[in-house]
């Protein structure tokens, strides 16, 4: 049952308790759980992240599912979200199929340094913590999820205080070139899902607005995903849109998602969890109403695994 999880829904954890946790089920299942360290973040944070097999990652027929959330640091809800898929992969296993047919990758905190200023002062802080770009750092900050490889001249910024900064070159960050190696490291890897909030929304690519040549296989998995998510939602969520990054939200260069799809993962999506009741459109959309963190959590995982159930179908 739901009491043998390991994390407690009740709150949010900080970076600390997420390190601790990430070793601890390491710990307790090594034949299954690896704790990586990717790499350091711009401040010497360790990029953690858990690889899930029963096999090793050595049958090259699973296909890999790689889940990453918090590259923006103010979006909390998140985090429960991959807890949760970690803790039901591995602690309270209720479709075995799942870790017998996939090999999963899984990164919780994917921007250290923004999420812990966030908890320390900056909460609605998105981007990382590069300083050193402008004098007297009157502002600082590269948007992570606009500093990916992948640049159309349209949604992002070339100024340092803007929210959408993307940074001085294509992977200036270290925290984007940990990803962009995790996409290169394997090319079983069939799902990637960078996890944001808010908006109740599974977007694709690309960023610019044009149509990638599998679309069409991108926009079934995602209604399959934002359907199986629907069907579990507390009565006030609204129901997840799904489609084009461009047309059903903005442009955007260099994001995760589109980096995914060109480094060859066939279904790349950014999820947009959704915000807490009546929070309208500002940024009080990423405070958590702790009743939600549970159920979030819980929703989410519905769409990972229908993904996961779309792929084993096709
Ligand atoms: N939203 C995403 C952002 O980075 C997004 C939305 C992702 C748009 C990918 C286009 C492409 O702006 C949040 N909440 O960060
Ligand atoms: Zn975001």
């Amino acid at each position: 049952s739901d009491n043998d999880l390991l994390v407690n829904f009740d709150d949010i954890y900080n970076l600390t308790e997420v390190n601790n946790y990430l070793k601890k089920i390491a710990e307790a299942y090594p034949d299954v759980v690896t704790l990586v360290n990717g790499g350091k973040s711009f401040e010497g944070r360790d990029m953690n992240y858990l690889k899930i097999s029963n096999s090793k990652f050595e049958d090259a027929s699973k296909p890999i599912i790689f889940i990453e959330s918090l590259l923006h640091a103010r979006e909390w809800v998140t985090l429960p979200a991959t807890l949760y898929a970690i803790e039901k992969l591995v602690v309270n296993v209720t479709d075995q199929y799942l870790i017998d047919d996939f090999d999963w990758i899984i990164m919780p905190v994917a921007n250290p340094d923004g999420y812990e200023f966030s908890h320390d002062g900056g909460r609605f802080w998105r981007k990382n913590r590069r300083n050193g770009l402008l004098p007297g750092d009157v502002c600082l900050g590269v948007d992570l999820n606009r500093n990916f490889d992948i640049f159309y001249s349209l949604g992002s910024s070339n100024n340092v205080c803007s929210d959408i900064y993307h940074g001085t070159s294509a992977f200036s960050e270290p925290e984007t070139q940990v990803i962009r190696d995790i996409l290169h490291s394997d090319d079983r890897i069939e799902i990637f899902l960078d996890i944001h909030s808010f908006g109740n929304l599974i977007l694709y690519g690309w960023g610019s607005g044009d149509l990638p040549e599998n679309a069409f296989a991108l926009h079934v998995a995602g209604i399959q995903m934002a359907t199986a998510i629907d069907e579990v939602k507390e009565d006030w969520n609204l129901n997840y849109r799904v489609g084009n990054s461009a047309l059903v939200l903005y442009p955007a260069s260099g994001t995760a998602m589109d980096y995914g799809l060109k480094a060859g993962v066939p279904l790349s999506y950014t999820y947009e969890l959704p915000a807490r009741r009546n929070s309208g459109s500002t940024i009080f959309g990423f405070l958590v109403d702790p009743d939600f963190i549970k159920p979030s959590a819980v929703q989410t995982w519905e769409g990972i695994k229908a993904g996961a159930i779309f792929l084993r179908n096709t």
